[in-house]
């Protein structure tokens, strides 16, 4: 059975494209693969600027949602990367296989790279990074968004150049698994809804907080009057409609739409009926979190120790493999 592995970044609230991309995936993916392993990459979280007062809160709050949005601890392993020292250890052994020129190729390094005066190594050597968290676990398969396939390109060539070079068949070749909904675009219409933009709907937003975003949001560019026909395939608000609505529901906001039946700021109180029902409970567990905290820290005790526990025998094979333990031949 495939072995499932997925991370996210506490560099801010999970968002819904986070949640459309990935996690709603993993809570899927829980129940058809028992011991899936989600994480919350914190380490990935520390290449820039930050303040450690809001990391801490940050990192509390993305495994507070991802248990709201679903994940369940008696199904998957749910842990801090930090909590399990063997990442960065599997992580320099990956630099020392990697070469330079396919890091300075990926296209997120030189997006984050070109807006920086300083260039710390560490968003360099971030899919190397990556790469050890898939492979510490040796998954095969990875719930990603759209924004991630480089990066497992990356993964998997780590994983061949390391079965090459010691002649073994020990790490697998990691693929993606993605959703329909793999890229979902801010509010803006243009760029990848995105912690780092401010473009997102938090997913513990209320329905006050959500109304005020959709409000102004970009719809079809061409539709300047209520009275213009819409044009549903190019308006991000439809397919926000597709990830959050039933099928018949999307079939009238095309409809609607295209027959200029519906101004813009009727098809977003559909829309916003619609996330409202999918938020409503995973608000509602959260706040139950809140109110027992002690349940996110147990299931990131119980997640830690069961994932260090994998961890440790691929890092005892992996020194092995490599001449990194035991005595010399006689
Ligand atoms: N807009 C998106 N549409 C679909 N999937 C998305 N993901 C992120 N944004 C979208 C997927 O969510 C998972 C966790 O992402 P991450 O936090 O580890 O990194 P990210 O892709 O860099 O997310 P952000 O929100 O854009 O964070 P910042 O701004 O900090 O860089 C991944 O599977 C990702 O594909």
């Amino acid at each position: 059975m495939a072995r499932i592995f997925s991370g996210i970044q506490p560099s801010g609230e999970l968002h819904i494209g986070n949640y459309l991309g990935a996690v709603k995936n993993w809570v899927k993916l829980q129940g058809e693969h028992p011991g899936a392993i989600y994480c919350v990459v914190d380490y990935h979280a520390i290449t820039g600027a930050y303040d450690p007062a809001v990391l801490r809160a940050r990192r509390w709050g993305m495994a507070k949602s991802l248990l709201a949005s679903g994940i369940d601890p008696a199904q998957a392993i749910l842990f801090m990367q930090s909590d399990v020292p063997e990442h960065t250890e599997l992580s320099w052994i990956f630099t020392t296989i990697t070469p330079l020129g396919d890091l300075e190729r990926q296209t997120q390094f030189k997006d984050k790279s070109s807006k920086l005066e300083s260039i710390p190594a560490g968003v360099l050597m971030y899919p190397v990074l990556q790469a050890a968290d898939i492979l510490l676990y040796r998954a095969d398969s990875v719930p990603v968004g759209e924004d991630q396939i480089q990066h497992l390109e990356l993964a998997r060539d780590t994983s061949r150049k390391f079965n090459a070079k010691f002649d073994v068949a020990y790490f697998p070749e990691p693929k993606p698994l993605l959703t329909p909904t793999r890229r979902i675009l801010g509010l803006d219409g243009n760029a990848k809804m995105s912690k780092s933009m401010g473009n997102t709907i938090g997913l513990l937003e209320s329905d006050d907080e959500i109304w005020q975003k959709l409000r102004p949001a970009m719809t079809d560019p061409q539709r300047v009057r209520k009275s213009d026909p819409g044009r549903p395939e190019v308006c991000n608000i439809f397919q926000l409609h597709k990830a959050f609505n039933a099928e018949h529901t999307v079939a009238q906001v095309a409809d609607q739409c295209s027959t200029a039946g519906w101004g813009c700021m009727d098809c977003k109180k559909v829309l916003l009926e619609g996330m409202v029902q999918e938020l409503t409970p995973i608000r509602r567990r959260s706040a139950e979190l809140d109110a027992e905290p002690s349940r996110v820290l147990d299931a990131l005790a119980d997640g830690g120790r069961a994932a260090r526990a994998i961890a440790q025998q691929t890092m005892g094979e992996v020194r092995e493999i490599m001449g990194l333990s035991g005595l010399p031949a006689t």
